[in-house]
């Protein structure tokens, strides 16, 4: 997170660490993206964080990620499943979205408490100009990435300004929308990908946005690009609904 503060323990209660498995024995899992917590057995995150191919677990319930806390818990990932229109081209990101399925233990997957509580997936489109939060571990203006969770505040972007010649233009669809400032410095960054945008209303956390693109990070009329949650809720629903919980 560019322009980000740390997050206080239990602010961001939602937010998921996915990580791969690696090679190197004295870390066997390692950060790589972000995601939310929408159901004690789903994370939602973006389609291009997923390799299928690969072992992911996920880390819930924790603010530094190089010490274990007490609230952290580690859950294992039993199936991916990536949106089946997902496609990359190298101007932009369509139908950014996979859903991970977490392992229960002793018939239960996360624990919900103070540090660790899902999301709600949202039913109506804020208006432009809604002030919201992203949240994650990525780079920020001094580091590759950050140890400590991060959060910041950023403002929802009309869609015409963000498809406009001067932010991105045509790559940008209806499944997408922009958030952060025109003028930049406050941004979401590499290894916040799949990560929580949260919009808040009546005290319920919506979420709002899933951390997919954008031209680097922080730049001027180069704002962080989310996938729209509201376009994919009956997808989640679908995808969810077979196994309850
Ligand atoms: C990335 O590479 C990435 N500034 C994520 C978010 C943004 C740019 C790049 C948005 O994962």
């Amino acid at each position: 997170i560019y322009g980000g503060i740390k997050a206080l323990p239990g602010g961001q209660p939602w937010q998921a660490s996915i990580q791969v498995r690696s090679k190197d024995t004295t870390l066997p899992f390692r950060h790589v993206c972000g995601g939310t917590l929408i159901k004690p057995c789903w994370v939602l995150t973006a389609g291009h964080c997923i390799d299928s191919k690969k072992d992911f677990q996920v880390v819930l319930g924790s603010i530094n990620l190089a010490k274990p806390e007490p609230s952290h818990q580690t859950l294992e990932v039993v199936e991916t499943i990536i949106h089946e229109q997902y496609r990359e081209t190298p101007e932009s990101v369509y139908n950014d979205i996979a859903l991970l399925k977490l392992k229960a233990k002793n018939g239960k997957c996360a624990e919900e408490n103070q540090f660790v509580k899902t999301a709600c997936l949202p039913t109506v489109n804020f208006p432009d100009g809604t002030e919201c939060s992203i949240s994650g571990w990525g780079a920020t203006e001094s580091q590759y990435s950050s140890s400590q969770l991060l959060d910041a505040d950023v403002l929802l972007i009309s869609q015409d300004t963000c498809s406009s010649n001067k932010v991105y233009g045509k790559v940008i669809d209806n499944n997408m929308f922009c958030a952060g400032y025109l003028e930049g410095g406050v941004d979401s960054c590499q290894g916040d990908s799949g990560g929580p945008l949260v919009c808040v209303e009546n005290q319920v956390h919506y979420i709002y946005g899933i951390v997919s693109w954008g031209d680097n990070c922080g730049l001027q009329n180069k704002p962080g690009v989310y996938t729209r949650v509201t376009n994919f809720v009956d997808w989640i629903n679908r995808k969810t609904a077979a196994a309850g919980v």
